[in-house]
């Protein structure tokens, strides 16, 4: 396959500052290693909206959610141009928010297939305006992509033009929802909010945690997450390095205790990349502000890595 790397220097949907740094802090990594690996697999660059954080942070349900709007449209087009090249999206992302615009622009290239989502991610992004505690977006890039509004536990009272703005988020792309709950696996999510556990449960939404994935291996997880997603004709793979334990880095927003080794995660993802099924490969997160000597982009580019070699099968 030939890879596309698009490069999303966005934290517009993050609550702490400097994800938007993360890209470039695993080309940092990169050039660290003596490593030619960007001179080979040239990137775009999405334009982000960072100049927004400098004013109001908007609704208090869902912050800066216009310009992640822009972003994630943004994000769309490019993906769904990389398809039409005939190429393989692989996307280095700040805030997970942009992964609603990932979905998106999969969905623009080939709205006829079914979408299935493997979510590795210590956080379940499952919240949405009407529950989020925190407001950040990167906790909603799931249930924008769902349609479960009706079933969600309304906690909170959001304005009219926040959900306009939402509305429209979850309209990026133009297809509604983007993937049922049916469809997506989760990898490792155990910070899961009220709210959102009560919709993992209501729609039994599968989740792989991180002592069961210990437990069964990785080529059982693997067997088990395949054929669980069987109906579904493309799969998307979205990495949240938080997934991984902090004791391997603190260099990302929202870290929390108990996650996967770098070894585990990357032999998941070295493997998972190679099923002909996988359309698209992201690693998101990796803020090197909160980060000593660069730990996090320097695991985060090291799994890159495995993806790819299993990608173009070198
Ligand atoms: C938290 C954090 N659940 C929130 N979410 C993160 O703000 O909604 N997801 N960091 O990856
Ligand atoms: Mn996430
Ligand atoms: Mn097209
Ligand atoms: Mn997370």
């Amino acid at each position: 396959r030939e890879i596309q790397l698009i490069e999303v220097k966005s934290e517009l949907g993050a609550g702490t500052r400097g994800a938007s740094m993360g890209v470039d802090a695993i080309k940092t990594a990169a050039l660290d290693f003596g490593s030619r690996f960007f001179k080979q697999y040239p990137s775009v660059e999405v334009p982000n909206e960072n100049h927004l954080l400098f004013e109001s942070s908007g609704s208090p349900y869902a912050k800066r959610i216009s310009g992640v709007l822009t972003v994630c449209e943004r994000v769309a087009d490019e993906v769904h141009k990389t398809f039409d090249l005939k190429k393989f999206p692989v996307i280095l992302a700040g805030d997970h928010s942009s992964a609603i615009g990932t979905m998106a622009g999969i969905h623009k290239a080939y709205p006829k297939k079914r979408l299935g989502v493997i979510w590795v991610d210590a956080h379940a992004d499952i919240h949405s305006p009407y529950t989020s505690t925190s407001g950040n977006l990167h906790g909603m890039s799931i249930s924008a992509s769902l349609d479960e509004d009706n079933l969600t536990q309304k906690v909170n009272q959001p304005d009219q033009e926040t959900l306009n703005y939402w509305f429209q988020l979850k309209n990026v792309g133009a297809i509604a929802p983007k993937i049922v709950s049916r469809d997506l696996v989760y990898i490792g999510a155990r910070d899961i909010e009220p709210p959102e556990l009560y919709l993992l449960n209501k729609k039994k939404i599968k989740n792989i945690s991180v002592s069961s994935f210990r437990k069964l291996g990785v080529e059982r997880v693997l067997t088990d997450v395949m054929s669980y997603l069987d109906q579904c004709d493309m799969i998307y793979v979205s990495f949240d390095v938080d997934c991984m334990d902090p004791s391997i880095s603190r260099g990302t927003g929202t870290p929390v205790q108990n996650g996967f080794t770098e070894r585990e995660i990357g032999n998941l993802i070295a493997r998972l990349c190679g099923y002909p099924k996988i359309c698209c490969f992201e690693i998101v997160e990796v803020n090197p502000t909160l980060d000593t000597e660069n730990l996090m982009a320097e695991n985060a580019f090291e799994i890159l890595v495995r993806a790819i070699n299993a990608l173009t099968n070198d």
